[in-house]
């Protein structure tokens, strides 16, 4: 397998990095395109060097300025529209790269893996860069994008004999489906790495679910290489033999009533700030969505027994509704309902103890 860096290629590609976001911010995909293959460089060079730059050019200029695009509209300098072009050009920009580096290719593949976003997950373009790494690095990879259905990316597992499946997520309400998710195919004997934000800080609710975990392409790569760790006989579970805190049933109990907690708290802000009578619809759905994403998030938050994934979700609420001209002291509206509705249950309580705590400060 190949990778590392090659002594012809710029050292640094801040300047294309920053080409590129202009591109992006213009929606100019021509332009976009070319800044790409400038940075994959002209001149020929040996198969290997030419695999290196691709490598280079998906994880260190692609990614990270689509990165930007995203901090770009969490703080409302873009809309939602740019950030789906800006999407859109990144990756057409992967598909110039791909092209690029197309004949460079290892020729007998290393073996043969399944990419794929867990069942719900749309941020479908980390999965695709890790996809083109490993194929740069001399893996058959099938592809399988956005919101896989766990049966369907089980059987196609299957059906190709995959050495491992590899499982991207980049939002945490997705856990419980990504944990299903690697059961249902360490179950079927299949070894899962995953890798993506929703994992948290270097895989810990990975490693909570039992699959190896890795932060980036290469790091999948080095995994892959050494042979992933096959699943033991144990393979087939219920999610509480992975976590045992899940039989205080308090996380099915925030489930069910998600609907009527999420009700009742919007009512309660409400209350609270009269001025929310003269909201349009538009400002009276967006409420509802940001509470209901909170009742979410903190069912979320005890499924994996982690107070401060709730606590850097509601961080995060409150930067983006900050950037909005929206006072986040509404949140705090929120908890207290929510605390009201929820102080019998005691793990469930203490979350929202923390990140009250933590929003105070
Ligand atoms: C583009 C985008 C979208 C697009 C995705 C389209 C597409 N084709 O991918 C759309 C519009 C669909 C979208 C929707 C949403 N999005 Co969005 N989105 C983004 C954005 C701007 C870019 C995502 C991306 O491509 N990142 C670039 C890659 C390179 O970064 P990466 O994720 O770190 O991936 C690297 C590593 O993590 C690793 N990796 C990733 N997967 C794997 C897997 C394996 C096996 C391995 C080894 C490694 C690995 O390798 C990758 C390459 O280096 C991010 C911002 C951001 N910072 O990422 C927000 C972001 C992820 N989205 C966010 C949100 C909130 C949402 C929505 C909930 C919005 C909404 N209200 O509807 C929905 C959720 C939809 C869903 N259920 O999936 C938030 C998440 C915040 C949070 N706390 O969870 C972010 C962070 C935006 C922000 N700044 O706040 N989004």
């Amino acid at each position: 397998m190949t990778g590392g860096t090659d002594s012809d290629f710029p050292t640094s590609l801040a300047e294309p990095r920053e080409r590129l976001w202009q591109a992006l911010h213009a929606c100019d995909e021509t332009r976009a395109v070319a800044v790409v293959r400038g940075a994959l460089g002209a001149t020929p060079s040996t198969a290997e060097r030419t695999r290196a730059a691709g490598e280079r050019v998906l994880l260190e200029l692609i990614a990270p300025v689509q990165a930007r695009l995203g901090e770009a509209w969490a703080a409302n300098d873009i809309t939602v529209a740019q950030e789906h072009a800006g999407t859109a050009i990144s990756e057409r920009c992967v598909a110039a790269v791909v092209d690029s580096t197309a004949s460079a290719r290892p020729g007998t593949p290393a073996g043969r893996v399944v990419v794929a976003c867990v069942d719900g997950e749309w941020h479908a373009l980390p999965a695709r860069l890790v996809s083109e790494v490993l194929r740069l690095r001399g893996w058959r990879v099938d592809y399988l994008g956005a919101h896989v259905p766990t049966e369907h990316l089980v059987a196609h597992a299957r059906y190709t004999r995959a050495r491992a499946v590899l499982l991207s997520s980049s939002v945490e309400v997705l856990l419980p489906a990504a944990h299903n998710a690697i059961s249902s195919c360490q179950g079927a004997g299949f070894p899962v790495i995953a890798g993506g934000a929703a994992f948290g800080p270097q895989g810990r609710y990975a490693r909570l679910m039992r699959a190896e975990w890795a932060g980036d392409a290469p790091g999948a790569a080095a995994l892959l290489d050494g042979g992933p760790r096959r699943p033991g006989a144990r393979a087939v579970r219920p999610p509480e033999a992975d976590l045992p805190h899940l039989g205080d049933e308090e996380y099915t109990m925030v489930l069910r009533s998600k609907r009527q907690l999420a009700k009742q708290a919007l009512a309660d802000v409400q209350e609270s700030f009269p001025e929310t009578r003269w909201y349009n619809r538009y400002q009276n759905e967006r409420t509802a969505e940001d509470i209901d994403h909170i009742v979410t998030y903190l069912a979320t938050a005890l499924y994996v027994d982690c107070p401060e994934l709730f606590a850097r979700f509601l961080a995060w609420t409150a930067d983006i509704l900050t950037a909005r001209g929206v006072p986040p002291r509404c949140l705090l509206a929120a908890l207290d309902s929510l605390v009201g509705q929820l102080k019998d249950f005691p793990r469930v309580f203490g979350i929202l103890h923390v990140a009250r705590g933590a929003l105070e400060t």
